[in-house]
């Protein structure tokens, strides 16, 4: 029997060690690696978040979880990314500029691999300007802006604002996505897509390329 709340805690301590050992004693008891996540890892991640909002939590502790999740996902991405299933198409993927938070979008790039993307992850602290320069070079179907921060999701639309002036926003539907991100957002700076979390994110893609 798995306790997923031993799993929470440890991320809420950042104690990456105990995080590894908890997920590799609940792998080795064949607990699906997307229920580990979900109900071990992200709420102990949100926990985190809760306490640095109420001033009991500061940077230190937020950088040492973030670390420890980090860690869990390193240890879950291969096992979530085993997918034998036909290409879905190509999506491109990074953190909005001045943004450095990481964990939810590579919990969606995992999520949209595992389901048959050939993604490309751009990583954290993207301009505008090197999203335009990789679309235009590349051939995806779908670019996908991460936002963690209040201060960072007037970025996401200066993204699509220079698809538009680099005359590229024809060639690319546009999601996006992070905590403070919502469907009013993305439908004012004109995204074709919104997704709270990265399941809604893998079937939203999906929509967006004309299947469902
Ligand atoms: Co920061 N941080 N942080 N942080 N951090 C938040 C986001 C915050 C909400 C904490 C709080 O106040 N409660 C707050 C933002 C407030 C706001 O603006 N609304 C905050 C702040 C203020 C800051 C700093 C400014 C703190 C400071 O310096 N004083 C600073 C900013 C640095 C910067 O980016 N320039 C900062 C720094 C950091 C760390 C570096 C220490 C660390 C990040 C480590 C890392 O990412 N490698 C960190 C962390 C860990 C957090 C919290 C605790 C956890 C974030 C996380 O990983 N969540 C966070 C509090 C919280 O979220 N409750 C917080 C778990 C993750 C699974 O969820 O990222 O939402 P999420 O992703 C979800 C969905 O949103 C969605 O799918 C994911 C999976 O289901 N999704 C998408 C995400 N991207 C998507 C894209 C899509 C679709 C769906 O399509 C493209």
């Amino acid at each position: 029997m798995i306790n997923f709340s031993e799993i929470n805690e440890s991320v809420v301590q950042g104690n990456s060690d105990k995080v590894l050992e908890l997920i590799k004693v609940a792998l080795e008891s064949n607990v699906p690696a997307k229920e580990i996540l979900d109900k071990g890892l992200i709420p102990g991640i949100a926990k985190v978040g809760n306490l640095f909002e109420t001033g009991e939590y500061f940077l230190p502790e937020l950088l040492v979880s973030g670390e420890a999740m980090s860690g869990a996902l390193e240890l879950l991405e291969p096992i979530l990314n085993k997918a034998d299933i036909p290409p879905a198409g190509k999506y491109l993927i990074g953190t909005a500029q001045g943004d450095v938070h990481n964990i939810g979008k590579n919990i969606v790039v995992m999520m949209l691999k595992g389901n048959g993307w050939d993604v490309t992850d751009m990583g954290v602290d993207v301009s505008p300007e090197e999203f335009c320069s990789v679309v235009e070079k590349g051939d995806f179907q779908i670019l996908g802006l991460s936002s963690l921060l209040t201060m960072t999701m007037p970025s996401t639309e200066n993204t699509i604002n220079a698809l538009k002036a680099a005359g590229l926003r024809e060639k690319v539907k546009v999601m996006v996505g992070g905590a403070p991100v919502t469907q009013e957002w993305a439908d004012k700076i004109g995204a074709d897509g919104y997704a709270p979390d990265a399941s809604s994110a893998v079937r939203i893609a999906r929509v967006l390329i004309g299947e469902s």
